[in-house]
């Protein structure tokens, strides 16, 4: 079974097309990338653990639940997981941020790490790497590699739109990360974007088309 989770409420799958029309600005893209990033960490942050904590309401003593234990931080895949992280943080407000930037080597075609910052203690952290698109998946499997040999062991990759061909390479390498996607679209192309998809996602929200 494919370990992957499609979030596809209404007001995501509404938002989705506004993002997937070329008509829409650099503005309006970045806006509601941002509004469906928050909407997604609702979901992904569903199974966070609780723990018992005792307070006082205006009338008695009781006691009530609260966010235990694992701190969570967002990694964003430079460039375009940058569109993600202030969504997400809206609901996650006390989460970290690390980055990690990767370029494809034209000879290899092989993802390079060339940037990698994260906060300290992230083996007993909880891990929600983010990039807009899931296309070959070879940027998030370098992205979890590189993160898995730094001592990461609890990690979900939160995407926007995903092609069933990462998908499945994902599920490959790394079996236990869960794949939180708002779409499964159709396909990879012979230049390996998403279709429909919504174009480069990068260039969209930083107007560099
Ligand atoms: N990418 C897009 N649009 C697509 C396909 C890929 O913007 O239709 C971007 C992803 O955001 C990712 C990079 O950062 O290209 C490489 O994706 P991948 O092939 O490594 O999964």
């Amino acid at each position: 079974m494919e370990n992957v989770h499609v979030i596809d409420h209404p007001l995501i799958q509404h938002k989705l097309t506004i993002i997937r029309d070329k008509n829409t600005g650099t503005k309006d893209f970045r806006d509601v990338v941002n509004e469906i990033a928050r909407l997604l960490a609702y979901e992904v942050s569903r199974e966070l653990p609780l723990k018992d904590i005792e307070i006082e309401t205006p009338l008695v003593k009781t006691t009530q639940k609260t966010i235990a234990g694992k701190k969570v931080v967002i990694v964003p895949i430079l460039r375009a997981g940058l569109g993600m992280v202030d969504g997400m943080l809206d609901l996650i407000p006390a989460a970290r941020v690390g980055h990690i930037g990767m370029y494809r080597n034209e000879e290899t075609m092989e993802p390079v790490e060339y940037f990698c910052k994260m906060p300290q203690g992230i083996d007993e952290r909880e891990l929600l790497i983010v990039d807009p698109m899931l296309a070959t998946g070879g940027s998030a499997i370098a992205a979890i590699d590189a993160l898995k040999k730094r001592g990461a062991k609890e990690m979900k990759l939160v995407v926007l739109v995903a092609a069933p061909e990462g998908i499945k390479k994902i599920n490959e390498a790394h079996p236990d990360v869960a794949i939180y996607t708002a779409a499964i679209d159709e396909k990879l192309n012979d230049k390996a974007y998403i279709e429909p998809g919504l174009g480069d996602a990068g260039d969209r929200l930083f107007g560099t088309l």
